[in-house]
């Protein structure tokens, strides 16, 4: 019997679900990471978004990351959320009124025209900028997209680097879990808790409208991240006073040197350096900053004891003993020195993260730690960011058969849980929101 071809029962393909899913998120000039959770434009999912949206549209992908740098304030920062005003208030908290950044941020120079934060997330853009230009460098020239982003991108990292190194080593600090971007990483557990909570009262979470509450942060971790957002815009956003404070001075606030941070500014360094040479300006002393970045972070955050990269507490003067994942994206640096990165490897491979074991996609978290819990957010699950920089890492240091086994596990998996947010390491099961921006833009590049 002959069966007729009917289209419309053709299980669509994992390239068109990717794409449906940032069109679905698309608002016009930027991507939300997720319509429920996160209504607005983030500062790193954008950069991921893009580039994945440059397989779908090199045109979007420009204007996601130009609608991110238009919001970019007078001292460099980019602020890590961007906010859409016709969303309602109340749909994700904190929103502007609590920011409040066009006043509180004014001495820092935060836009007039457009509502932000005043923290800021990891500096993926150049990274993310270059690779968009390679997607179609006759469009990227034609409209002077990297000559335009260029000066924007450089005042950004020369802001990281000039106001930000409050440890004194050459690294960028943290003030903030939401600026590392992995929100209750029990790294952070140490130096929160010196951080008297804001009241419970005091504020009304919004995640819980659409996530469960197993798999978000707590109630105190909450209260702890809304009284460290309050003093930093209370201090009007200034990095000044964290600087002084080194060395255990003033109590209660929180700096950290984070490896995953640091590592996607000195690979953001090394793109600006291609696009310095892509402009015909000079590359060189680019290339020199992010060798010595690479030595700095190799001689502040290495712990030979744990095989990988841990996060140092600048107030405290000491590594932080936990193993997070962020610890293994150095693995991303071309100059990493070759024992580091054979020993990431195995580390990758062992006990603590599983790949290739009992886990197909590298958990955020120490599966042996105390603290390791295979839902809540950042504390076990696996997130499709991070496993597509380890895939990165791994190609480069030429582990290709790992890196291969790797990327199909994110591959089925971002299709079997309909692009989750992040899933349990051992089951793959779908956690936080479904459709989300990175896990789809992340899933197409991975395809080309
Ligand atoms: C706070 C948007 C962001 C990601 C972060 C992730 C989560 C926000 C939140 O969502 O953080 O910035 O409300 O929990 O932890 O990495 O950028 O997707």
């Amino acid at each position: 019997r002959e069966i007729a071809y009917d289209p419309a029962a053709a299980p669509t393909s994992l390239q068109v679900r990717a794409a449906q899913v940032l069109e679905a998120n698309w608002t016009g000039k930027s991507t939300v990471p997720s319509r429920s959770l996160y209504p607005h434009q983030w500062s790193w999912d954008s950069a991921f978004i893009a580039i994945g949206l440059r397989h779908v549209s090199p045109l979007r992908a420009q204007t996601e990351l130009e609608t991110l740098l238009a919001a970019q304030w007078a001292d460099g920062r980019i602020p890590h959320i961007v906010f859409n005003p016709s969303v309602p208030l109340d749909a994700y908290f904190p929103s502007p009124d609590f920011w409040r950044s066009s006043t509180a941020g004014s001495a820092a120079g935060a836009p007039r025209t457009v509502q932000t934060s005043g923290i800021v997330q990891p500096p993926v853009h150049a990274l993310a900028a270059w690779l968009v230009h390679l997607a179609d460098p006759g469009l990227s020239r034609a409209r002077g997209f990297l000559a335009r982003a260029y000066p924007r991108l450089a005042a950004w990292h020369r802001y990281l680097l000039r106001r930000r190194d409050l440890g004194g080593g050459g690294l960028v600090s943290v003030v903030h879990p939401w600026e590392q971007g992995m929100d209750n990483s029990p790294c952070w557990d140490r130096p929160l808790s010196r951080v008297t909570p804001a009241p419970a009262r005091s504020f009304r979470r919004a995640d819980l409208d659409h996530g469960a509450p197993e798999d978000r942060p707590t109630d105190l971790d909450y209260g702890r991240y809304v009284r460290l957002a309050a003093d930093y815009r209370d201090g009007g956003y200034a990095d000044e006073p964290y600087r002084e404070a080194s060395g255990g001075g003033r109590s209660g606030d929180f700096a950290v040197e984070d490896p995953a941070f640091n590592a996607l500014l000195i690979a953001s360094e090394y793109a600006l350096a291609r696009i310095a040479h892509e402009l015909g300006a000079a590359a060189a002393a680019r290339q020199a900053r992010a060798e010595r970045l690479t030595a700095a972070l190799v001689e502040r955050l290495w712990e030979p004891a744990a095989g990988m990269f841990l996060c140092r507490d600048v107030r405290a003067g000491e590594l932080i003993p936990e193993r997070g994942v962020s610890g293994l994206v150095p693995l991303l640096l071309p100059t990493l020195p070759r024992d580091l990165a054979a020993t990431l490897v195995r580390t990758v491979c062992g006990p603590h993260f599983g790949l290739g074991g009992a886990t197909r996609l590298v958990p955020s978290y120490d599966l042996l730690g105390e603290a390791f819990d295979p839902h809540r957010y950042w504390r076990g699950p696996a997130w499709f960011n991070t496993n597509w920089l380890l895939e990165r890492g791994l190609r480069l240091h030429g582990e290709r058969g790992r890196a291969y086994a790797l990327r199909k596990g994110m591959l089925h998996t971002a299709g079997a849980s309909d692009f989750a947010e992040y899933v349990d390491p051992y089951t793959a099961q779908a956690c936080g929101a479904t459709g989300f921006g990175w896990t789809a833009a992340l899933t197409l590049d991975l395809l080309h």
